[in-house]
């Protein structure tokens, strides 16, 4: 059978995969979104099923006042034992963390702070011997002497008390003045060979994949000649994919090798989805790993061994496997959002994201209404702070966010709902219902480097249903509008082409594409999201949607 790439599409990155018997489980990095780090469950590489979030409970996760691409960097999921173990970064939230499960779709444990972790992207490895090992990067311990200066490092955890003991090794140094910021390190074992493949070159344009190998897990370790195994940064920043790195290693239990990493999708040098994941195969030739031998390249399709257990994954339609208002319909490896809040829910959907630590309750299904509610708060989008949110990535580079919903509360003060397309809090399209006292009017804003212009406004009147769309196809938007009496049937609003003001159309969107996005001194790590979203400067407001869809059509 054939995998499509991105085998996850829309903002995944720093992939990690393991196989336990005839099952894959895949998580990623999530930054200032709650909850964090997704868990995805396949059993042929082609259909991924999200199983839950490991980072769930806010207890876990303290993000409060987070940068947009601060909080959960790159996680890795490994298995030993009977047990699920996660290992991640909370940046300024408490650093290198371990968390762990008998069942990888939770619940997860509070997380086990590892105090003589520095340094970012942990991962472990448990030897023949049943010791576990902690491999990270850091800076260079001997001096930090130019930018992405780091090593690797490993030293042995123990797991009863969550210590790193014994010996430290400095494992792998980047090669001075050359090679930079070597991340994401893991070990494997294979034919009495311990490997380290590791990123190297920033998750950039320059991103690669470096490997080493040792017949002692402490080293020393030999780097491969051929280095990197894999990279895309020949090709030029208006090659077709980029930024690729960042990867782990698996095999399917039939002697098949595949490695999971991330790259970008980039429209006319401008990313806007993020870094997604994708798969290649990898062959061994003298003991050392090959990816995509003869064409050295990412594949839109990659061909992979039938599944071990002979079942393909399930598919999204098989409701035993899902908590949530409607199931996503997956055409082509793209979830297709259709979320019918009226019909009998159970549960928010697993892929549905909120801001840093959420206000407890802000977002609650409401199954007498038929509604999911937003309880509103004064922070803003804008704001460093966790606004009233409920978000889904993006995952084709054309598609529609649509929505209808109704603004309610006690009618002082201001306030307003909407949609959102969002990269981070200072730069996004907002597409609004704003009231202010006896004042009420639809705009459409562009916030860029913090800074908003109205695109456009649409007279509204009070106590409405509100209709709203937002296209997006490559590097340009449009807002539409429409309205009905409050007793209109929510869905048939998105029905019919009839009756939708556009606010604004033609928006250009290369500020939100990472490349201009990241705020000083820092890259944008995250990708666009769209999103159901809103903000009263008082209590009791609220606002109810009916429907929300995100599908991969558009003007
Ligand atoms: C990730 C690290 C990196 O932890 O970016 O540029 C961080 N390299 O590998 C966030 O994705």
């Amino acid at each position: 059978m054939k995998v499509k790439n991105p085998i996850l599409p829309g903002f995944y990155p720093d992939p990690s995969l393991i196989r336990v018997d005839d099952a894959y489980y895949l998580v990623n990095s999530t930054f200032a979104y709650f909850p964090g780090i997704p868990v995805f469950r396949s059993r042929d590489l082609c259909t991924w099923e999200q199983i839950g979030n490991v980072m769930d409970r806010m207890s876990q996760l303290p993000l409060d006042g987070v940068r947009h691409s601060e909080g959960l960097y790159a996680p890795t999921i490994r298995y030993h034992d009977g047990t699920f173990y996660v290992i991640c970064t909370n940046v300024h939230g408490g650093g290198n963390f371990v968390v762990t499960a008998t069942d990888p779709a939770g619940p997860w444990s509070e997380p086990h702070y590892l105090q003589e972790a520095i340094g970012i992207d942990p991962s472990l490895y448990f030897d023949d011997d049943g010791s576990c090992w902690y491999i990270g990067q850091r800076e260079n311990s001997a001096g930090y002497t130019h930018n992405g200066d780091c090593e690797i490092w490993i030293r042995r955890l123990d797991l009863d008390t969550w210590h790193l003991t014994g010996e430290e090794y400095v494992v792998l140094y980047g090669f001075a003045k050359m090679a930079i910021w070597p991340e994401g390190p893991h070990i494997y074992k294979k034919d009495g060979w311990y490997y380290i493949m590791h990123a190297e070159g920033g998750t950039d344009m320059e991103h690669s994949i470096m490997c080493a190998r040792s017949r002692n897990l402490t080293g020393p370790y030999e780097y491969a000649l051929y280095n990197p195994v894999f990279t895309h940064r020949h090709m030029g920043r208006w090659a077709k994919v980029t930024c690729v790195g960042h990867s782990d290693l698996f095999d399917d239990g039939q002697g098949n090798w595949y490695l999971v990493m991330l790259a970008c999708r980039p429209t006319d040098g401008r990313t806007l989805l993020g870094r997604e994941t994708f798969l290649a195969r990898v062959e061994w030739e003298n003991d050392w790993p090959f990816v995509n031998p003869e064409t050295g390249m990412l594949e839109d399709e990659v061909p992979v061994a039938d599944p071990l257990s002979g079942t393909p994954s399930l598919p999204y339609t098989d409701t035993s496997s899902y908590e949530c208002a409607h199931l996503p319909e997956n055409r082509d490896g793209v979830l297709l959002l259709s979320y019918d809040f009226s019909r009998e829910a159970r549960a928010l959907p697993l892929n549905l994201l909120q801001l840093r630590n959420p206000v407890p309750d802000t977002v609650t299904l409401q199954p007498e209404k038929g509604v999911l509610r937003l309880r509103l708060n004064p922070s803003t989008l804008k704001d460093q702070a966790s606004p009233a949110f409920a978000g889904f990535r993006q995952q084709t580079k054309l598609c529609t966010a649509e929505t209808v919903f109704t603004l309610s509360g006690n009618g002082d003060g201001e306030a307003a709902a909407g949609l959102v397309y969002l990269q981070d809090n200072n730069n996004h399209i907002r597409l609004e219902y704003h009231e202010n006292g006896a004042d009420s009017w639809i705009q459409a804003v562009r916030c860029l480097q913090g800074e908003d212009t109205i695109l456009g406004r649409v007279p509204a009147e009070k106590g409405m249903l509100y209709a709203f769309r937002i296209h997006v196809r490559d590097l340009q938007a449009a807002c539409e509008v429409k309205m009905a009496s409050a007793g209109a049937d929510p869905a048939s609003l998105l029905s019919s082409e009839d009756g939708w003001t556009t606010a604004a159309k033609g928006i250009s969107l290369r500020f939100m594409g990472t490349e201009e996005a990241h705020p000083e001194n820092m890259c944008c790590f995250t990708g666009t999201v769209f999103g159901m979203y809103g903000t009263a400067k008082s209590a009791g407001n609220y606002a109810d949607f009916y429907v929300y869809r995100q599908l991969p059509q558009g003007l």
